[in-house]
């Protein structure tokens, strides 16, 4: 695949809580971070995401007695799933992973900042209405293909793949570069709706 200057590589939340040992591990997640510091040197053009919550954030478990990690339960936008605490402002476990080496990056795009809203998707909230404003940056700076890569597959790479393509853009998912959370089979569910939602996955790019 030969990339653009129109290109965008788009690495989603490569810190320590999303790695082992951190709050809200993703298996095997740190496996990502040589693969997309070898990406990273192809593309001319590179943002990096970072989960921002405030403590007590509305997505953590913690904030609702009674309801244990990784349940559902309903906020006034939809349905949520509960997590354990993670990517708190200014904590450890919200730094980039250690070995995340890009200082080429042009952006840090930080989202799931507002106390009542998860964002997955680095474009919009859970709402799904409400901008992070890296669309507009992305469209001013001229930019009209996007490959996502990161943590984690299923969650914030597939919202933000798929929010990528509904806004005009091609939306590329390089798979070896993430890795899934698979909560009840939804590493497959994404990869499904990937192929029925017009969004590229290949194994890798090189
Ligand atoms: C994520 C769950 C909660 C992710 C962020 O980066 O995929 N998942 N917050
Ligand atoms: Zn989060």
């Amino acid at each position: 695949m030969k990339l653009l200057e129109t290109d965008v590589l788009l690495v989603i939340d490569v810190q320590n809580d999303f790695t082992p040992g951190g709050r809200l591990a993703v298996t095997a997640g740190h496996e990502v971070v040589p693969v997309i510091n070898a990406l990273a040197e192809k593309f001319q053009h590179v943002v990096l995401t970072q989960d921002w919550h405030p403590e007590r954030h509305s997505s953590f478990a913690s904030s609702h007695p009674g309801k244990q990690p990784f349940s559902q339960t309903e906020m006034h936008y939809g349905p949520q799933t509960l997590w354990p605490e993670h990517c708190v402002q200014g904590t450890h476990g919200a730094e980039f992973h250690e070995d995340l080496d890009i200082p080429r990056a042009e952006l840090i795009l930080r989202k799931g900042h507002r106390p009542g809203i998860d964002s997955y998707s680095a474009f919009f909230e859970n709402d799904r209405k409400t901008p992070t404003g890296l669309n507009g940056y992305l469209r001013e700076r001229g930019f009209q293909r996007v490959f996502c890569v990161g943590l984690a597959f299923d969650y914030c790479v597939r919202y933000s793949a798929e929010d990528a393509f509904k806004l005009g853009y091609d939306s590329v998912v390089i798979e070896s570069a993430t890795r899934a959370i698979d909560l009840e089979g939804s590493a497959e569910a994404t990869r499904h709706s990937f192929r029925r939602g017009g969004i590229t996955l290949v194994p890798h790019i090189g």
